[in-house]
């Protein structure tokens, strides 16, 4: 055998598999800091869709008919898988779900700061599934290539069922504007208040992201903050004229020159005190995750004795 064909043979380290756009998969050796970056943001991906399902979650029992129900329902059972799938993707690294969980319940791991703002109409229900699902996609659909193997084939099943959860959202706005005056006001009013929520959902601007380049270099992360946040402006501001909605942002124009819409800026201050846990919902969302857990206890534990039983059954 010549010195090439044992070399061929020889597994591909880290850094050669990053450098050919291949995946890492479970099995390979990697740097403990790409572990510990991907643990973070799986984790903190799974929390959202966990916490994601309380804004939503609130109108269930108050939507305005029986289609709206079922579909809503499903929507936010939906959120829920795409939780299971991202915990599982973060224990293919070693990290243990109780342990993840208790991450969230004590404030030691973060959520999308998009969670922590209220829902007040039933307009709120369509605006949701149209910006905030909007952005998801945008930021999520760039992740299905990510580097990570079993992150990057969650992602592809996650961006499936978010492109529902867009269009549904955007059919009940669609709906509510061909409807009453009252009913036009109050999307508009939903919109004004989540525009610029959702434009924090892609993170800090480059400038102060202290993640972003390493995961890039990684491959974890494909585009940096900004330009994801630049490419939701430019899908949303012609979805917004044909569903007769303005955004509440005076300096918001079409850039001749760039090809792309100019706009202002969030106020990046807020964002950073929604991610301390002082945003007007943190308290109560986290506050109900916790409840949800102690009164699923007897469930857990009931689920350990039964495969306890059969673990012996197996042995006898
Ligand atoms: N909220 O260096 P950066 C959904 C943190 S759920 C809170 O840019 P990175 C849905 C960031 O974690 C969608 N924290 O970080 C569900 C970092 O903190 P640490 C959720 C934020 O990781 C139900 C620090 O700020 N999507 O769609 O390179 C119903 C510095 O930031 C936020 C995902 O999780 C924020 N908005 O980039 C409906 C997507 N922004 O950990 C819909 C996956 C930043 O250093 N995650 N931080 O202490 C990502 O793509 C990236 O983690 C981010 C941040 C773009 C969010």
């Amino acid at each position: 055998m010549t010195q090439t064909e044992t070399l061929a043979h020889e597994p591909r380290t880290f850094e050669q598999l990053i450098a050919a756009g291949e995946r890492i998969e479970p099995r390979d050796a990697m740097p403990d800091a790409y572990r510990a970056t991907l643990i973070r943001q799986i984790a903190q991906h799974a929390h959202s869709e966990i916490i994601g399902m309380q804004p939503e979650g609130d109108w269930l029992t108050r939507a305005p008919s029986l289609r709206r129900k079922a579909v809503l329902l499903a929507k936010v059972q939906d959120e829920a898988g795409h939780g299971l799938y991202l915990y599982c993707a973060a224990e293919t690294l070693g990290a243990d779900r109780a342990d993840l969980t208790a991450n969230l319940i004590e404030g030691r791991q973060k959520y999308s700061s998009i969670f922590n703002y209220p829902t007040l109409s039933y307009a709120d229900v369509g605006v949701i599934g149209w910006l905030v699902d909007g952005a998801a996609i945008c930021n999520q659909v760039p992740l299905c290539r990510s580097s990570y193997g079993p992150y990057g084939r969650a992602m592809i099943r996650v961006c499936k069922e978010e492109s529902f959860h867009q269009r549904q959202g955007y059919e009940l706005l669609v709906t509510m504007m061909a409807g009453t005056r009252e009913q036009q006001e109050m999307v508009q009013d939903a919109v004004n208040r989540w525009w610029w929520p959702a434009l924090m959902m892609f993170g800090p601007p480059d400038t102060d992201s202290p993640n972003t380049a390493q995961s890039m270099a990684w491959g974890i992360k494909r585009h940096t903050n900004d330009e994801l946040r630049q490419r939701f402006v430019d899908m949303s501001v012609p979805q917004a004229h044909a569903l007769g909605v303005t955004l509440p942002d005076p300096d918001l124009c079409w850039d001749e020159r760039r090809g792309s819409h100019d706009f202002g800026q969030p106020d990046w201050s807020e964002l950073a005190r929604v991610i301390k846990g002082d945003g007007p919902c943190n308290a109560e969302r986290l506050a109900r995750r916790r409840a949800a857990h102690e009164n699923g206890a007897w469930v857990r534990e009931a689920a350990t004795a039964f495969a306890a039983r059969q673990r012996q059954a197996v042995v006898a």
